[in-house]
């Protein structure tokens, strides 16, 4: 085969080599009859190719043929590396051009699309300077990006938001494949709500009443008590919640982890800890190219977080609140207005974005959650925040049948559903916790994008089934 050079490789020491490239036509601009400069796109990359009517080489028909290809069409340029006298703006390898010599059409796009790729990758500050320049420019809303996903997928931002959504979740497997833990799948039809909220899609399972799993939370308990010792999983995770937010999905990928306790339940905030701190260094240090490209169009100041992460209790946590004149039950749960107020103030006085809010008051807890052995108004539970928002819940859980059982009860829950989760600790279950991480809004709020949506590939919410 031949060799083909990616745009995003196309660099000044490649001068005068011949390079051969794939991408989509961002642009063509003629100059005359005899000019014309093509932008290719690929992959979020972009390099200037100008094609030159030059006798037995290129003639004005190859000129004319390529004006009339659309924009977002593919194709193959063969060409010569040369270095432009000054930068080129408006594309991504600014310090070279491509002297065509071959253009082939490889595939047609419409000639009207309902999404300019430009445009769409433009950030709120240079819409305003357009804008004021007077260009004409379409901004694209939300709908019609998530209408048109595969074009909104095609801009530098989007290319990166999916890359690092790759690395979130390559680096929980490997690093909790290097802490002994083992890889599970669970169910994702089950008899029961898992979370015992109202939020649960139900279906028909040949006959029997089932639910889409909110949660792989019994089963991931069930693996415990089955002596695989310390788990993890990641899979899709479905909630049929009604309101419309900037951060709920109707279904996201989880992230989850089970393990067995020895002493204390911080030993799983520990593992939040560890995983969390390398997670945030190796995407500082693998993914700047993509953080760079996410932040041309959205910019955003880097995480603060420190070496050791920060832990708090709700009870310090509602002092600092009260402090600031924010008054909230010390035994409800924290809206999402006081989660926000509260990060502020924990990155004032400890200078991180990244913290771990524990010993939850009992009741906004789930049923599974163990009390406090010394207080039972609270629980060995936590939530964990980026910049103000909630990106994981974990506890330690109830390994006692009895209370368990108990607990489901008082939560409303009809014990019936859930009866071969409660009878898996009738025989011996190990003390244990864990806790669930939301994927889309590690990504969402590492990078400080505004809505869930922008980092879910093909989001689902209480109104989107398509595409
Ligand atoms: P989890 O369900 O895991 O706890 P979450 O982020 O959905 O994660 P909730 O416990 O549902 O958090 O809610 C936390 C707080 O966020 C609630 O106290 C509530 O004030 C607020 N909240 C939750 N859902 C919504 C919603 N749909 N619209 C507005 N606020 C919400
Ligand atoms: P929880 O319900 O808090 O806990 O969910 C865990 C994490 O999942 C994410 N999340 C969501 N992401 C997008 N859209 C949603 N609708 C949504 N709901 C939740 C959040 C949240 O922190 N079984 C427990 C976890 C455990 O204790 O192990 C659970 O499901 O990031």
């Amino acid at each position: 085969g031949r060799k083909w050079t990616e745009v995003g490789s196309v660099t000044p020491e490649m001068k005068d080599q011949v390079v051969l490239i794939r991408g989509r036509v961002q642009t063509i601009r003629p100059v005359g009859k005899k000019i014309a400069f093509v932008v290719v796109r690929e992959r979020g990359f972009t390099v200037q190719c100008v094609l030159t009517v030059k006798p037995e080489l290129v003639s004005s028909q190859m000129v004319k043929y390529a004006t009339s290809l659309s924009k977002e069409s593919i194709v193959d340029v063969e060409g010569v590396v040369t270095i432009p006298e000054k930068p080129i703006t408006g594309a991504t390898q600014q310090q070279v051009e491509v002297q065509i010599s071959k253009l082939y059409g490889v595939n047609r796009a419409v000639p009207t699309l309902p999404i300019n790729i430009e445009d769409a990758a433009r950030s709120e500050v240079e819409i305003e300077q357009a804008l004021e320049k007077g260009e004409q420019l379409v901004r694209v809303n939300q709908d019609t990006r998530l209408n048109f996903r595969i074009l909104d997928m095609r801009t530098p931002a989007n290319q990166g938001i999916f890359c690092i959504q790759c690395q979130v979740e390559n680096i929980f497997r490997q690093f909790l494949l290097s802490e002994g833990f083992v890889g599970i799948h669970t169910p994702k039809l089950i008899g029961g709500s898992s979370e015992g909220g109202s939020a649960v899609f139900r279906l028909d399972y040949k006959g029997q009443p089932a639910c889409l799993a909110q949660s792989p939370q019994l089963h991931k308990q069930m693996a415990i008590c089955g002596d695989l010792g310390r788990v993890f999983e990641v899979g899709p995770v479905f909630r049929a919640e009604d309101s419309f937010t900037h951060r709920h999905l109707c279904e996201f990928t989880g992230l989850d982890v089970e393990m067995e306790i020895k002493e204390h339940y911080s030993e799983v905030m520990d593992v939040v800890d560890r995983l969390f701190v390398a997670m945030f260094d190796s995407l500082n240090e693998k993914c700047k190219k993509e953080l760079e490209a996410i932040g041309r169009q959205y910019p955003f100041e880097p995480l603060k977080y420190l070496r050791k992460t920060l832990r708090l209790t709700f009870a310090e946590g509602i002092q600092m609140l009260k402090e600031a004149g924010v008054e909230v039950d010390p035994l409800g749960d924290l809206n999402t207005e006081s989660e926000r107020k509260l990060g502020q103030l924990v990155a004032d006085k400890y200078g991180t974005e990244f913290y771990i809010l524990h010993k939850y008051p009992q009741a906004v807890r789930p049923f599974y959650t163990m009390p406090c052995h010394d207080n039972p108004s609270y629980s060995n539970s936590f939530d964990v925040f980026i910049r103000g928002e909630e990106i994981i819940s974990g506890a330690q859980r109830v390994h006692v049948p009895e209370f368990l059982e108990k607990r489901a009860g008082e939560c409303g829950i009809d014990v019936k559903t859930i009866s071969t989760y409660i009878d898996s600790f009738r025989y011996g279950a190990p003390p244990h916790g864990g806790f669930g991480v939301g994927l889309e809004r590690v990504v969402m709020l590492f990078c400080a994008l505004n809505n869930i949506r922008k980092t879910s590939l093909f989001p689902r919410d209480p109104q989107r089934l398509a595409p």
